[in-house]
């Protein structure tokens, strides 16, 4: 094989969203986000190819150029999008891998068709991909990709990152398809996840299950070696940056201090989703009224919220729940044109989150679990001025770099989590100021370049074969 790409990102969706133009012409726009920006300059460089879906079922389109990116659309069905999607990766592996926080559903429906389009997926890379080839897998939808790719095309560098928390064995056990998961992972040379304990966890089911030999966090497979690594992933702080410097943003930021009175904002960001525990973070801001601690007008809660996967029973619930939550707390405490929580389920530009952070005086990040969480670096990434104050919680992958700026808190604890607000709120501006300089070293450091670069520096590393190498014995750790 001549030809093809040298570099082949393989993720569910394109990096490219569908907008129609003040002229009624549909076209395309590159999706916002960290992943994209991060992948995008390697793509270019390296005359790569991304292959994912376009987000309409049934759509069947030619590969095509955008943004000096070649796009290759995978077509999936609307049974294949109920099924493989919306199914398997967000009603079985999204609770599962995330603590169980709702029941996952086994049904070999849906595993089926996650078989069927993770091959397509496999199919794919094995087409467009040039001989000796870099393919990057991304995320929980395409867990058997590696595998399938590598028995189509051996000759293939294949690496797979986690966007999500990988669970503890005794989670995992749950899965009646735990072992052809973890040996589709294992087609892989490098397996990325976003912390240590994650790659630790993978290392362990690995012996566990496969009874497959490892040092550290080298497990010996067939005759190959699999890495298991953290890369956090960051944002794109020179993006950031760009957008806190430009006079609209900060104009916009005014304005949205101005239309919220005097009172001192805190802001929740998230896609809607249970994981995010959204409905602790509000019952504990209304729980400082009900006590006395605030009162209306004095401070008021922002939460935005994405729709997402909306034909996903659970989450249809959970939209019902936090409406009826938000206008019960406003019911009770809030007073004519001081309403104690104002809530958005929308989607918002760039421009406008930017703005919002720089409004807001706590950004209040609680999640009961979370892979890393961008948004808590994105708030930090965007205080230049070193003003506001990080409220995080310790289940999120982020906690791990902020810990020592943020206000850490478990989320299941509200009383505790009533305590943290309060001294976030009370925080000084000098502490304030310290904090925030503190995580901000971290995050500047630590951006979203130097993910991509470190993931694909260590997947690029030339490995010993494992005949090379005297055969381990197995070890714990
Ligand atoms: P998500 O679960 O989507 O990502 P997160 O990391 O917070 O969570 O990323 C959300 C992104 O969407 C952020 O960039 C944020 O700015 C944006 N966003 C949120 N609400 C928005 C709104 N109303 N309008 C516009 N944009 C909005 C998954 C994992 C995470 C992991 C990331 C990246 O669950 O743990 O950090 O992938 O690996």
């Amino acid at each position: 094989m001549s030809r093809g790409s040298e570099f082949v990102v393989v993720a569910n969706r394109l990096p490219v969203d569908r907008i129609v133009g003040t002229d009624g012409v549909p076209r395309w726009r590159r999706s916002p986000g960290g992943l994209v920006s991060a992948i995008a300059p390697v793509m270019r460089r390296r005359q790569g190819t991304w292959i994912g879906w376009t987000g309409a079922p049934d759509e069947e389109l030619e590969p095509f150029e955008e943004d000096g990116m070649s796009l290759h659309p995978i077509t999936q069905s609307s049974e294949e999008v109920k099924l493989y999607y919306e199914g398997f990766s967000n009603a079985t592996l999204w609770p599962l891998y995330h603590d169980v926080i709702a029941p996952p559903v086994y049904d070999r429906t849906m595993w089926d068709a996650y078989v069927r389009v993770n091959k397509r997926f496999a199919r794919a890379a094995a087409e467009v991909a040039s001989e000796g080839a870099i393919v990057w897998v991304q995320d929980y939808q395409l867990q058997l990709v590696p595998r399938m790719l590598r028995e189509l095309r051996p000759d293939l560098r294949i690496g797979f990152f986690l966007h999500i928390p990988f669970p503890p064995l005794e989670l995992f056990w749950q899965l009646p398809w735990r072992r052809q998961i973890l040996e589709g992972l294992l087609g892989a040379d490098l397996v990325g996840f976003q912390l240590p304990g994650a790659a630790a966890n993978f290392v362990r089911l690995c012996r566990r299950l496969l009874d497959a030999r490892y040092v550290k966090q080298d497990v010996f497979w067939e005759d190959r070696v699999v890495r298991a690594r953290a890369f956090p992933i960051s944002v794109d702080v020179g993006e950031l940056d760009a957008l806190v410097g430009r006079q609209e943003v900060q104009e916009r930021a005014q304005e949205i201090r101005t239309d919220l009175g005097d009172a001192t904002v805190l802001l929740g960001v998230d896609r809607l989703d249970y994981t995010k525990g959204i409905t602790q973070r509000l019952q504990a801001f209304g729980e400082l009224f009900e006590d006395g601690h605030l009162k209306p007008g004095q401070a008021v809660f922002v939460q935005i919220a994405t729709p997402s996967r909306e034909r996903v029973e659970q989450y249809q619930l959970l939209r019902e729940d936090i409406e009826q939550q938000v206008g019960r707390i406003n019911g009770e405490y809030g007073e004519i044109g001081f309403p104690v929580i104002t809530y958005l389920h929308s989607s918002y530009d760039r421009d406008e989150l930017t703005a919002l952070y720089l409004a807001a005086d706590v950004m209040v990040v609680t999640p009961l679990r979370d892979g890393m969480n961008l948004v808590a670096k994105e708030y930090v990434a965007c205080r230049k001025d070193l003003r506001g104050t990080l409220v995080l919680s310790e289940f999120t992958g982020a906690a791990a770099e902020l810990k020592r700026g943020a206000f850490q808190v478990n989320p299941y604890d509200i009383d505790g989590l009533k305590g943290t607000l309060l001294s976030a709120l009370a925080a000084e501006p000098a502490d304030q100021a310290r904090r925030m300089r503190t995580m901000r070293r971290r995050v500047i450091e630590n951006d979203v370049d130097r993910w991509a670069h470190s993931f694909l520096s260590e997947l690029e590393r030339p490995e010993r074969s494992v005949q090379a190498r005297p055969l381990p014995a197995a070890t714990e750790g």
